[in-house]
C-alpha cells in the first residue's frame, strides 16, 4: 500500500511530504494507522544534522499512538482494532536486560537510528524504489507504519490519541527521571534546567514524588509560568554561574538534592552540578550534538562532594511497564497530559510545528490525523 509520510532527505532542509510504498507486516510485525505523533526535539536534532542517523531517506517521528489494522501470523497479544502506543526502544524480550524487565536497556537500542526494521530489512520505498528507513524503528510521521510487536504497547480505548502519543517519549522520559532514576523522596529539593517537553515532565514527576522545593530554570519566561502550573515552586531565568548562585540562594547555600539537566548539557551540566548539594544526584536527560564529545567536571570536585552524575533514557524504566502506569495516573487526575499539548498540526504543517518548537512557543506540538 501507499502512505503519506514526512521524509527526512537532507540535513538542514524541511522534511518532505511524500507518498511512500509500505509493505505488509512481516510475521512479527503490525500495521498501525497513526492517529497522533508528538513533535519531540530529538527528531529536530536529526533534521538539523546535530545528531546523525545512518541513512537517508528516513521517516522520522517516534512519539506515536494509533490503531492496529493488521497483524503478522506470529504476533502475540495484539489484535486489529487495538489502540497502541509505539516505543522508541523495542523490547526484544530475549536479551540480558529484557529478561529482567529492563526494556529501556534492550540490546537492540543502539540500532534505533540505523533505519531498518528490527529484523534488519526495510518496509518502505520511495517513488524511485529506494529503501526508506524508519527512525527508532517507528517512522511515526506518516499516516501508516509497520513496526515489530517489540515496539508496541496496547492501551485502553478511553485515552485520546493526542495524549496517548505523549506517553511514548516525553512523559516517561521526564516523570521517570524523577521517580525511577533519581528516586526523588518526599521533602526533597529539585532543580530542573530546561522546561521543555522533558523538563516539564520532570517537574510533574518531582511533584508526584512529593518534592517540597521544585526550582524550574529556563531562559524563556513563558516556560517558567507553565512550570509553576506543573508544580514548580520557584522559577529562575538565568544560566551559567548566575543560575548556580540563584539556586544556592534558594537552598540555604547547600544546593538541591537532585538536579536535572534537560537541555544543552555541555553548557548546563557544570552549573547544575555546582547547584547540587553534597551527596546529591545530577541526572542528564538531554541529547547532545554529535560534535560534543566530552563534558568537563573537575574530578576533585566530583570526588569530595560525592555527587552522582547519571544518564536517564526513557526515565530509566521499561516503557512497557511504565506506559500503563502513567495512563492510570492520568485517569486518576494525578498526571497532567492535556496541559502539555500547546498546539496540534496536520502532517503537511509539520515543518511549521518544528519552527514553533524552535521559537520556544510549544511545550508539545502534536501532529494529528483524521480517523
Ligand atoms: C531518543 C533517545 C536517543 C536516541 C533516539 C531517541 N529519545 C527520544 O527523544
Ligand atoms: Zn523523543
Amino acid at each position: 500500500m501507499d502512505t503519506l509520510a514526512a521524509v527526512f532527505r537532507q540535513v538542514g532542509a524541511p522534511v518532505a511530504i511524500e507518498r511512500v510504498t509500505l509493505d505488509p507486516p512481516g510475521p512479527t510485525e503490525v500495521l498501525v494507522r497513526i492517529a497522533a505523533v508528538g513533535l519531540c526535539r530529538t527528531d529536530y536534532h536529526v533534521m538539523r544534522g546535530e545528531r546523525r542517523v545512518a541513512m537517508q531517506p528516513m521517516v522520522l517521528g517516534h512519539e506515536a499512538a494509533g490503531v492496529v489494522e493488521q497483524t503478522g501470523a506470529a504476533v502475540n497479544g495484539i489484535a486489529p482494532g487495538d489502540h497502541v502506543v509505539l516505543t522508541f526502544i523495542p523490547a526484544c524480550g530475549t536479551c540480558h536486560w529484557c529478561k529482567q524487565g529492563l526494556h529501556h536497556l534492550c540490546a537492540e537500542g543502539p540500532r534505533i537510528t540505523q533505519g531498518p526494521q528490527l529484523d534488519g530489512s526495510y518496509r518502505r520505498r520511495d517513488h524511485q524504489g529506494a529503501d526508506v528507513g524508519a527512525f527508532c524503528m517507528i517512522g511515526g510521521f506518516a499516516e501508516r507504519t509497520v513496526v515489530d510487536q517489540a515496539s508496541v504497547v496496547v492501551i485502553g480505548k478511553d485515552i485520546p490519541f493526542d495524549l496517548a502519543s505523549l506517553v511514548a517519549c516525553g512523559v516517561p522520559a521526564g516523570v521517570g527521571a524523577a521517580r525511577r532514576r533519581a528516586r526523588v523522596q518526599p521533602g526533597d529539593s529539585v532543580l530542573v534546567v530546561g522546561c521543555g517537553g522533558d523538563g516539564m515532565n520532570v517537574v510533574q514527576g518531582a511533584r508526584l514524588c512529593g518534592a517540597s522545593r521544585i526550582i524550574a530554570a529556563d531562559i524563556v519566561p513563558a516556560k517558567l509560568d507553565w512550570a509553576r502550573a506543573f508544580g514548580a515552586t520557584h522559577g529562575i531565568n538565568a544560566r551559567g554561574e548566575e543560575l548556580t548562585r540563584a539556586v544556592l540562594d534558594l537552598t540555604e547555600g547547600r544546593g538541591v538534592d537532585h538536579a536535572f539537566v534537560c537541555i544543552d548539557p555541555p553548557a548546563t551540566l557544570l552549573p547544575a552540578f555546582r547547584a547540587t548539594a553534597k551527596g546529591g544526584n545530577v541526572v542528564v536527560t538531554a541529547l547532545t550534538p554529535d560534535t560534543v564529545t566530552e563534558i568537563r567536571i573537575p574530578p576533585l570536585e566530583l570526588f569530595v562532594t560525592q555527587k552522582a552524575i547519571m544518564g536517564s533514557v526513557y526515565g530509566f524504566a521499561s516503557p512497557r511497564l511504565q506506559i500503563p502506569e502513567l495512563l492510570d495516573l492520568y485517569r486518576k487526575g494525578e498526571l497532567k497530559l492535556r496541559e502539555l499539548v500547546t498546539r496540534t498540526y496536520r502532517l503537511d504543517d509539520i515543518n511549521r510545528g518544528y519552527a514553533d518548537l524552535d521559537a520556544g512557543k510549544n511545550l508539545r506540538g502534536v501532529v494529528v490525523f483524521d480517523p
